[in-house]
């Protein structure tokens, strides 16, 4: 078959990247194009999967590791949704506590696998909020490591893609597209949102028809890479819920707000905390990604007896800790009125990065 597209949308945790590739699938296969997603995790059992196959859309996961710590499983990823799929364009989305991608997943793409995909520019999607902060000197909200990932993604990317500009002003978002500008000379700085839909056809005109992907190799401290992983501690849950007649959305706001209590009692910094709620085909979403204005809800689970819930949270904190705090919130939240049974629960630290290729 033809060579597929492949498009590498990276980015810090919650910055938007599955809003981002969900949107583009859909355009793009209403236009008759067939498109396959990636998705990414340190662990099995991801919400954003569900997210999108809920959707209709294919989906192949690379969960347990890394892209660049994983190559060969996001190959493999690669080869089946053209197996399967036939796909003309592949939307794959990183971990979101990830850099150097270019060494290790750009350029050994270019290199082992160049007869099978064409690499787009690397897009780093980049939330206004942690952006405004980060440019002007501060940490985003995060650990000064964490940060200093935030920093080395916005460095190496070919393409920049300011998210959620429907939460700007008119004047905010030129504003942050010239400082934006001002501090990355050599890269194509725009902005979308999936909110309103502007900016998505222009980002997708700009990387679907360059080559030439892979040009900025990142000078990085390995060190300061792995700690700024290590400070997040990261749990993947799933239960299945029983009750009588449950409004999950209720249940979900309550799981959701229960959180938000949590964060701001003991000041905590949140990577990205996203739970699914799933009824059928029906479902509901809650995020964080932030501070606890940032809590959003898409979607809805509805009413029945039965639902599966899919937690991945990823917190400045021990991983023990994080385990502790959902597991008290979510009983609280199900108290009286549903039983949970334990599907899959995973709560670790990211290991340090350990990249199968790095091409300099
Ligand atoms: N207002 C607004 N919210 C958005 C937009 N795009 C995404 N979001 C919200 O941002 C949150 C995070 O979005 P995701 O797409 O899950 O972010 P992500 O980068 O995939 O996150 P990770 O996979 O955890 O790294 C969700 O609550 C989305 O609804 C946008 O254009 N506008
Ligand atoms: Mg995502």
């Amino acid at each position: 078959m033809n060579q597929t597209r492949l498009i590498l949308c990276g980015g810090f945790l919650g910055a938007g990247k599955t809003t981002l590739i969900w949107d583009v699938a859909q355009r793009l296969m209403a236009q008759g194009k067939r498109v396959g997603l990636v998705t990414n995790d340190q662990a099995p059992e991801l919400v954003d999967s569900r997210l999108l196959k809920q959707s209709g859309l294919q989906v192949a996961e690379v969960a347990g590791s890394c892209f660049c710590c994983n190559f060969n499983g996001f190959v493999d990823a690669i080869h089946s949704l053209r197996h399967d799929v036939q796909a003309d364009v592949i939307l794959a989305e990183p971990v979101g506590s990830c850099a150097d991608l270019t060494a290790t997943i750009v350029r050994p793409l270019k290199k082992y696998h160049n007869t099978e995909v064409i690499v787009s520019p690397l897009t780093v999607l980049s939330d206004p909020a942690r952006l405004k902060s980060i440019l002007y000197g501060g940490d985003g909200g995060l650990h000064e490591d964490a940060a200093y990932i935030y920093r080395k993604q916005l460095e190496e990317s070919e393409v920049i893609l300011i998210t959620k500009t429907d939460l700007l002003t008119d004047e905010e978002k030129d504003k942050l597209l010239k400082d934006t500008q001002a501090c990355f000379h050599h890269t194509k700085v725009m902005a979308a949102s999936t909110m309103n839909g502007s900016g998505i056809r222009e980002w997708f005109k700009e990387v679907a028809n360059r080559q030439g992907a892979g040009t900025k190799i990142l000078d990085i401290d390995y060190d300061k890479y792995a700690h700024g992983e290590a400070v997040l501690g990261w749990l993947n849950g799933t239960v299945a819920l029983s009750g009588q007649n449950v409004y999950w959305d209720t249940l979900l706001k309550d799981i959701m707000t229960g959180i938000c209590k949590v964060i701001k009692k003991e000041n905590l910094r949140v990577g990205h905390i996203k739970v699914i709620a799933e009824n059928g085909k029906l479902y509901a979403v809650g995020n964080i990604t932030g501070d606890v204005s940032t809590l959003q809800y898409r979607g809805t689970a509805g009413v029945s007896d039965n639902a599966k819930l899919i937690i991945n949270a990823r917190v400045e904190t021990t991983p023990e800790h994080l385990d502790e705090i959902v597991r008290e919130v979510l009983l609280e939240a199900i108290d009286g009125q549903c039983t949970d049974e334990v599907i899959a629960w995973r709560y670790l630290q990211p290991g340090r990065p350990n990249p199968t290729h790095r091409i300099v």
